[in-house]
């Protein structure tokens, strides 16, 4: 079972974090960052926050998200994001072999519109889990929207007979023998469909051509949760995984050269800290490199709904210590530098413990240079506001002042309630001024600006701009309330 799976994988990460925790026992204190960022149209580095909006998304039947501009408009006045991880689907892309489907990419348009009125940037999630709301006969299947899993077009979805039964968990179904062959059918593992990666390549392209020019979508990211079926980890990573990356950015690169290619790597075990064999994904675009690395974190004794205290802090604190590792890794050696953004992580935020977590991964996030799109704006007790509407602890956690854009390279920043400190590289080719939020709550008022000129601050927009002489080298800002 899955379970079973679970643990061994558990247990792989454990022994994997145990021998390489330090001696002092202070998991996750690596200092490693990325040089490398996702860019605006201005040149400016960007630091992303924000969320993956939405699951609700995933099987209706327009694919949109039950999320309205009104609801858009509450989190960016409550909490200061900058970012969405939008999902999409392969089924709506390309409901019919070789037919997009430009109504629901004007669907698409019409939301990022929203995000772009904001200022948001938007990465556009391929999403999927199990395969496809097809893997299983319903009165939706045969549109790829049934009720369990979602992503894949029911005409994509060969499980050649092989039963899919009901399971308690989600995840489960992953093992479940039509779905394992679902997805060997989709990596070509049985030989029988090479049509297919094909097709998934070119719904991208799909994608990429209606986005090429919009400032907005800056990121692609090409496939949510990658499962191998019955390859798992090298022989899968290495292998078709890999290649279906470098086919869908080669697809890409036909249409768009600036959008950043964002690559994930096998979801089960990797997500909890095992480390992954992706491969090198060579970028086509005149230039340098617009790959950028997009892992998920779910400690295993979290998803499984033990909070963060006792065992299951200490096992959840090895896992970000061999998490972090793993990534360095990827974004580093294979990728040759690649920016680094966390797609995904999330808990159920009333669980002992849970703001300690949050903290956490955004302390460490923070520490890497790392974008963050938390799972997700959905309503519930996982996300910001409850169906009633009632706020969570995740509002005022997002809710902190931090750096968006930044005329160079950030070396480093942090903030409390009512101070940010920045150090940037300076970059003389950027002219636009590197853009900080500071929420009400630590400077309601007039502010005083140390190491930089204020171009502009804007008490209802919450954003200071400043400028560092043309000339500088290395910039420290700090911000604090006027006294
Ligand atoms: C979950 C949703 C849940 C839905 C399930 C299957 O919260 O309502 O039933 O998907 O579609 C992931 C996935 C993401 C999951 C999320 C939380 O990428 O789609 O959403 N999660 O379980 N990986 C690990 C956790």
């Amino acid at each position: 079972s899955l379970v079973l799976a679970g643990s061994l994988i558990a247990g792989g990460g454990l022994a994997a974090a145990q021998s390489s925790l330090p001696s002092s026992g202070s998991a996750g204190s690596g200092d490693w960052t990325t040089t490398s960022y996702l860019k605006d149209e201005d040149g400016r580095s960007l630091i992303l926050r924000g969320f993956n909006t939405a699951s609700s998304a995933k099987s209706a039947p327009d694919g949109m998200p039950a999320f309205t501009e009104a609801d858009l408009e509450r989190e960016h006045e409550a909490m200061g994001t900058n970012f969405v991880r939008f999902l999409i689907s392969w089924r709506s892309v390309e409901p019919e072999p070789g037919r997009y489907d430009q109504a629901y990419l004007d669907r698409v348009e019409d939301r990022v519109g929203w995000y772009a009125e904001r200022g948001y940037k938007v990465m556009l999630d391929m999403h999927q889990d199990v395969y496809s709301g097809a893997i299983m006969a319903d009165d939706t299947a045969g549109t790829g929207a049934g009720p369990i899993g979602n992503g894949a077009p029911a005409w994509a979805t060969y499980t050649d007979g092989l039963p899919v039964e009901k399971q308690d968990r989600w995840e489960l179904y992953y093992i479940q023998p039509g779905v394992m062959r679902a997805f060997d059918n989709f990596w070509n593992t049985t030989g029988k469909h090479p049509e297919l990666m094909e097709h998934y390549a070119n719904a991208w392209r799909a994608v990429a051509e209606r986005f090429a020019d919009n400032d907005t979508v800056v990121a692609y990211d090409l496939m949510n949760e990658p499962w191998g079926g019955s390859l798992q980890f090298e022989t899968f990573e290495a292998g078709p995984l890999t290649d279906l990356y470098q086919r869908s950015t080669n697809a890409i690169r036909t249409v768009d050269q600036d959008s950043w290619v964002c690559v994930a790597p096998q979801a089960v075990g990797v997500n909890q800290g095992i480390p992954s064999a992706l491969g090198k994904i060579t970028d086509p675009r005149a230039g340098e490199q617009r790959i950028a690395y997009c892992p998920h974190l779910y400690p295993l004794p979290l998803d499984l709904g033990d909070g963060y205290s006792g065992v299951s802090k200490t096992l959840t604190d090895a896992t970000m210590h061999t998490w972090r590792a793993s990534i360095e890794q990827v974004a580093t050696d294979v990728l040759g530098g690649a920016p680094v953004i966390l797609g995904e992580f999330g808990l159920d935020t009333t669980l002992p413990g849970a703001q300690e977590y949050l903290d956490r991964v955004y302390t460490a996030a923070r520490e890497m240079g790392a974008g963050v799109s938390y799972w997700s704006s959905d309503p519930g007790t996982w996300g910001p506001y409850l169906t009633d509407g009632t706020p969570t602890i995740l509002v005022d956690t997002m809710n902190k002042a931090y750096p968006r854009a930044v005329a160079g390279t950030p070396v480093s920043w942090s903030s409390s309630v009512d101070r940010l400190e920045l150090t940037y590289r300076n970059d003389p080719a950027v002219t636009a001024p590197t853009e900080i939020y500071l929420p009400a709550a630590g400077f309601p008022g007039d502010i005083t600006v140390e190491g930089a000129d204020v171009v502009g601050w804007d008490q209802d927009s919450r954003l200071l701009t400043v400028r560092s002489a043309a000339d500088a080298d290395d910039v420290t800002v700090t911000v604090s309330p006027a006294a």
